[in-house]
């Protein structure tokens, strides 16, 4: 079965915001996620024309129209080229055949008996290219949608009978709940049908900037109405009306579009399709709208922001994996830098990065870059089903378009990778002789690694290569079969050192966005070495002691300090500053005993100088000092 994937066509009213880019991201994921499972995909996008606004704009700009149109679309087509979008069609609703396919279907609806000429009298906004009904307008003049100030229209018009069709989209959106998604936006369109459906004013008479409707009509001064024109393009881009030899990939499998233009594809496509006798698209993925410091983006406000610039600073992929894991489907999300920077530091570079790198180093120095799976299966059962389990529970996060669910999920195996490490400690086992487990270890987060990969890839396509160029491995239709579906180990890695791939950012990189930012940055750990492995002269560095504890006091006006006074073996005792208030009282304290960092440079908290820091562990439940098992002498050594 073939798959089409659309994004809405932009207009060519101003050049690419960051929610343009939203919705060809994920549209682009999608499709890349059909091809990997090897299905036959076909990717559209472009740009919307025709209409008032576009013949107001250019106007504006001193352009002739045609001209105008050719410039900004070229810009949105450059931009995506340069985000290496992987459109399988570019339409602009000045192609030729656009053009052409959209006369047929005017032409189709006339024989069907669903267009009849009438006259307008009503009220328009240009901006959304929608007409309203005087009872919709807010204070009888202005916009329901943008607020912006409507135009009366009076003219000769024809119209399509969108009352017709009214029980059969209620029938279709029952019958099919998974129409609209997600689900919880179906009402709105559900409502509005049942509010009762008006005959569709489709053609205008006061401009001319837009297809003409067929000379078989005999009626030149009228130009197809901009919705029209546009949502045709679904069908005109696989040839309708002209070449139908891609016709076979419609119906589509999701039209992608912001909840804004829910309306048009929810309720007057299919209307149009039903009238065309044409089958239905499957879904239609309606998302939220981003917004800046919570407020919408518009050039006057000044609040727009570029994809370009983001993608310049911060790496194109790095803002695509953002925005995708960042908010849930269908949900409003707000772009802010610091919450772009902090999924790039903890998610990116620490969970992901790092694990690579720690195989990187450990391969190099444990078996010369050559890692061999012989004894994964051996050594890690466990991890292996765990593994698996993450694996199969990620399609389905696709299907609902739950890229952020998808994301997190995925990101499991970088935990499982780290926690591995973490838990078998390689490097001990280096050291004691055990070199197959070892080796095993390494081997099976290589392989979590490649598997992440391939998962990852459509949403990070060219970061995705280089890890699996590190990994030797190509990501394709075949190795996605054999990692994901039959989950068949890689046996062997030839592992080649690369660059860090999410260096960390330390401060933001475009000082104008940050306008209103007033989140101070999270602290994050930090990098670690990569593979977590230090000398043993760099553990005795640290002096460690046990401590009797003399005198315990609370510090006023302090919720968390305990001022104590410690033994440890040495003439004086030393004044320790911690902050344990919360979970000791100071008669939990004296005299006990404590393991005490004995040789920390002093340093002032509340204005009291501390000596030294107690060992402490701290997990959901809280915080635990840790002690001596039976009493020592103060000052013993710990190590
Ligand atoms: O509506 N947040 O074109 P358009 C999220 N030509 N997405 C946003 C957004 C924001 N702040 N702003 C725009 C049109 N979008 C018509 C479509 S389709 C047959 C015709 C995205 O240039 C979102 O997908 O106004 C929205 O639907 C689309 O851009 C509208 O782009």
């Amino acid at each position: 079965m073939s798959k089409y994937i659309t994004t809405p066509i932009y207009y060519v009213n101003g050049e690419a915001h960051i929610g343009h880019a939203y919705t060809t991201f994920i549209a682009d994921t999608m499709a890349r996620y059909e091809r990997l499972k090897g299905e036959d995909t076909f990717f559209l996008t472009g740009t919307d024309e025709h209409g008032q606004k576009i013949e107001e704009s250019a106007v504006k700009a001193g352009k002739q129209t045609q001209k105008f149109a050719d410039e900004i679309s070229a810009k949105f087509k450059n931009l995506w080229n340069e985000f290496g979008v992987s459109y399988n069609k570019f339409i602009r609703t000045t192609d030729e055949t656009h053009m052409k396919g959209v006369q047929k279907a005017f032409e189709v609806m006339v024989a069907k008996g669903d267009i009849y000429k009438d006259f307008y009298e009503g009220h328009y906004c240009v901006s959304c290219e929608t007409f309203f009904p005087e009872t919709q307008l807010v204070d009888g003049e202005f916009c329901p949608d943008c607020g912006r100030a409507t135009s009366v229209v009076k003219e000769e018009s024809y119209f399509f009978k969108l009352s017709k069709y009214e029980d059969r989209l209620l029938k279709h959106y029952e019958t099919n709940p998974e129409f609209i998604m997600p689900k919880s936006r179906a009402s709105e369109a559900v409502n509005f049908v049942k509010s009762g459906l008006r005959d569709l004013s489709i053609t205008r008479t006061s401009f001319s900037w837009g297809v003409k409707i067929p000379k078989s009509i005999g009626d030149d001064k009228h130009v197809m109405y901009v919705w029209l024109d546009a949502l045709l393009n679904y069908v005109t881009a696989l040839g309708y009306g002209t070449d139908e030899a891609q016709m076979d990939y419609w119906p589509a499998g999701v039209h992608f579009v912001g909840k804004d233009i829910l309306r048009f594809h929810a309720i007057y496509w299919p209307a149009f399709l039903m009238s065309l006798d044409l089958p239905l698209p499957k879904h239609i993925g309606a998302h939220g709208w981003w917004t800046r410091d919570g407020e919408k983006m518009s050039k006057s406000k000044g609040n727009v922001v570029s994809p370009k610039e983001v993608a310049d600073a911060y790496g194109v992929e790095n803002l695509r994996y953002f925005m995708l894991r960042e908010v849930p489907f269908g949900q409003d999300g707000d772009f802010s830098q610091r919450a772009l920077i902090d999924r790039i530091n903890s998610e990116l570079s620490n969970d992901l990065g790092n694990l690579l790198n720690r195989i990187i180093g450990m391969s190099g120095k444990y078996s010369d870059f050559m890692i061999d799976s012989k004894d994964v299966e051996k050594y890690h059962t466990k991890e292996l089903i765990k593994m698996n389990k993450v694996l199969d529970s990620l399609d389905i996060f696709m299907e609902n378009l739950q890229t952020h669910r998808y994301l997190e999920e995925l990101w499991k195996l970088f935990a499982i990778g780290n926690g591995v490490i973490q838990e078998y400690e390689p490097w001990v086992k280096m050291k004691n002789n055990q070199e197959d487990e070892a080796l095993a270890t390494v081997g099976l987060v290589a392989n979590i690694l490649a598997r992440a990969a391939v998962m990852l890839h459509p949403v990070m396509p060219e970061t995705t290569k280089i890890i699996a160029n590190a990994l030797s491995f190509e990501i394709n239709q075949e190795s996605y079969q054999e990692l994901v579906v039959d989950k068949k180990l890689l046996k062997l890695f030839n592992i080649k050192k690369v660059p860090p791939l999410f260096p960390r950012i330390e401060e933001p990189l475009m000082a104008e966005a940050l306008k209103g930012e007033t989140n101070p940055p999270k602290e994050e750990k930090k990098e670690e070495d990569t593979d977590n492995l230090i000398e043993i002269g760099q553990f005795f560095e640290t002096s460690l002691k046990i401590g009797t504890v003399l005198e315990a006091e609370e510090v006023p006006k302090s919720k968390k300090l305990l001022k104590l006074q410690v033994d440890l073996g040495e003439e004086r005792s030393r004044q320790i500053v911690a902050g344990i208030k919360e979970f000791y009282s100071t008669k939990d304290l004296i005299n006990t005993q404590v393991c005490v960092v004995a040789n920390l440079k002093p340093a002032k908290l509340m204005g009291m100088m501390s000596e030294g820091m107690l060992l402490a562990a701290k997990d959901e439940d809280g915080l635990c000092l840790i002690r001596p098992q039976k009493p020592k002498k103060a000052g013993t050594p710990i190590g």
